[in-house]
């Protein structure tokens, strides 16, 4: 009987021979990407202990107020992605553009692509509540040899290679997936080793938790309310328990974990909703999918749709099969 891999680092060696093409670079990728997330939980973990708190005093793309952490993480992870050789080019939230790493630094010769929100839910940081990291990797479409193109990173999540989040919370954790099931990694920071703590994660099909901002109701659309009501109504399994964290990582570890449903709508303030379609929700629709859930933008599913921008904006509906169903039944009958 193999044994069965115990340590991230095994588990990667483990399961590379899946990756279609790979000469071992993704498995380069992702411990690369294994390394940062050790980096900045580090940082994440003293953030109240030096002056890393309070905002850098510059705004990103999204015109959001730059959190010294969300700086520092996003720069962890772009060096460690450019130093070690690895892609050919990374878009983050926290840069106007993508990142086309060129020849000199080694980059044209690689084949695949970065996205990542290097710190998400980065609002939490100043009063101790989780944040996370989530990331997506494609392989590039434009030929090796050359400097990486737009239309390497505009690619249907459907085209994902793999995705995956770090979850800086009571414990660090590492959840991914390179399309053959969705498995979880805690991290021993004694050691600085990633164990095997949750194998083969499922969402199951159907919750008793919905996450949402229910301080936006009188902005969503008719058929999110008549949603909320129906979640709130005492009949059959009902009354659900609202849960909301305001961190998209937590709120979806959670829900996969127990089952659930978290909404992100739009609103009159988000007319396309607030989450970013290539490096928020289609890192999380690909694990949501392969750990058996759904993904929607309330009518399609979110793996399906076609971007147009880097930082497109989506209605993201996530999580147990039958909830989101549920919720688009809502939205197909009253919007
Ligand atoms: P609101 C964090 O900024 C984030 O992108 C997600 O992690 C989180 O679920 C959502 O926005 C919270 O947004 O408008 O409810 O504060």
């Amino acid at each position: 009987m193999k044994n069965k891999p115990s340590t991230l680092g095994e588990f990667i060696i483990e399961n590379q021979n899946q990756f279609r093409y790979s000469e071992g670079e993704l498995s380069r990728l992702l411990n690369s990407i294994k390394l940062a997330a050790k980096v900045v939980n580090h940082e994440v973990n003293k953030a109240g202990l030096v002056d890393i708190l309070g905002s850098a005093g510059e705004t990103n793309v999204q015109g959001e107020t730059q959190q010294k952490l969300d700086v520092y993480a996003n720069e962890v992870f772009m060096r460690t992605l450019k130093d070690r050789h690895i892609v050919c080019g990374v878009a983050s939230e926290e840069e106007d553009d993508f990142v086309a790493i060129n020849k000199d630094d080694g980059g044209n010769d690689h084949k695949y692509v970065v996205l990542m929100d290097p710190l998400d839910g980065s609002s939490n940081i100043d009063v101790n509540v989780s944040v996370g990291t989530i990331f997506s990797i494609f392989r590039r479409i434009s030929p090796v040899g050359s400097l990486a193109t737009k239309e390497d990173f505009l690619q249907k999540g459907r085209n994902q290679v793999a995705a995956g989040y770090v979850v800086y919370g009571t414990s660090t954790m590492l959840v991914y997936t390179t399309g053959y099931g969705v498995n979880g990694f805690t991290l021993n920071p004694a050691l600085g080793t990633w164990y095997l703590s949750h194998p083969d994660m499922k969402f199951p099909s159907m919750g008793k938790i919905y996450s949402i901002n229910e301080g936006n109701y009188v902005h969503f659309p008719k058929g999110v309310k008549k949603y909320i009501k129906y979640c709130q109504e005492e009949k059959d399994d009902r009354p659900y328990t609202s849960r909301y964290i305001g961190s998209l990582v937590s709120d979806f570890h959670r829900n996969m974990i127990k089952g659930g449903i978290y909404i992100y709508p739009i609103t009159t303030a988000s007319p396309n909703g607030k989450l970013r379609l290539l490096y928020e929700c289609n890192p999380m629709a690909f694990l949501a999918e392969q750990a058996g859930g759904k993904a929607s933008d309330g009518y399609q599913p979110i793996l399906d749709i076609e971007p147009s921008e880097l930082h497109q904006r989506v209605p993201f509906f996530v999580g147990s099969a039958e909830m989101v169903t549920k919720a688009e039944s809502f939205m197909k009958k009253y919007s």
